[in-house]
């Protein structure tokens, strides 16, 4: 069994080949598609990108696929990046120097201000039919630094309270037990009957 994720983040394939392997899916991504051309993100909500992303591809392998757009909502920062997470400091800059632009932003903000939510949106299409889209969540607070060295993208300035570590500081194990991504899955895998 297979399952197509129209992603080209390393990150992001990782989390979900842990995810899937539990159940005995095997994942493929963008990477294994390499002649399909760039798709533009050019979307207002998380849900808008998702659905081009799977709908490019689902029509391109007539079969179904997921895509997932998510990224960091602050809310000092009127909840930027937003969906302008992954390209935040300019196209082609680090996961290391968009982090340093938002702590950079958020440098007179007091920690009980610096609250903050990872968002994730799974949009699952098949050629010819509607679009169904799956969302997650996880709330936490920006850090006054970066921290730890697991994970991807924001995970090092993504500070969770409960754990008092950051996500970058979590095992694969432990991100895939709480995260925004994690979460979207499940609310995924729960509509099965939805989407199949
Ligand atoms: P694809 O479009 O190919 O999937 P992308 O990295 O461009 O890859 P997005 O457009 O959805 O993906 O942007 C998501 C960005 O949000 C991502 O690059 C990270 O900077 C951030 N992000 C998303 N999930 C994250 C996570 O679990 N931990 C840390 N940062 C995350
Ligand atoms: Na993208």
């Amino acid at each position: 069994k297979e399952m197509v994720i129209a992603t080209k983040n390393k990150g992001k394939i990782a989390e979900f080949q842990q995810m899937f392997a539990k159940a005995g899916w095997e994942v493929k991504s963008l990477l294994d598609y390499p002649e399909l051309p760039d798709i533009e993100e050019d979307g207002v909500t998380f849900a808008e990108n998702a659905a081009k992303k799977a709908e490019v591809l689902a029509t391109h392998l007539n079969q179904m696929v997921i895509a997932d757009d998510s990224g960091l909502v602050v809310d000092a920062l009127d909840g930027r990046p937003g969906v302008y997470s992954a390209r935040y400091a300019g196209e082609d800059k680090s996961d290391t120097a968009n982090s340093e632009k938002v702590l950079k932003e958020l440098v007179d903000i007091p920690g009980d201000d610096r609250t903050a939510r990872f968002v994730c949106c799974l949009a699952v299409a098949k050629p010819n039919r509607e679009t169904f889209f799956y969302e997650g969540a996880c709330e936490g607070y920006i850090a006054m630094r970066a921290t730890g060295s697991n994970g991807f993208g924001y995970d090092p300035i993504f500070y969770l309270p409960e754990l008092d570590k950051t996500m970058a500081q979590l095992t694969a194990e432990q991100k895939n037990e709480r995260s925004h991504r994690a979460k979207a899955l499940k609310q995924l895998l729960a509509k099965k009957e939805e989407w199949s």
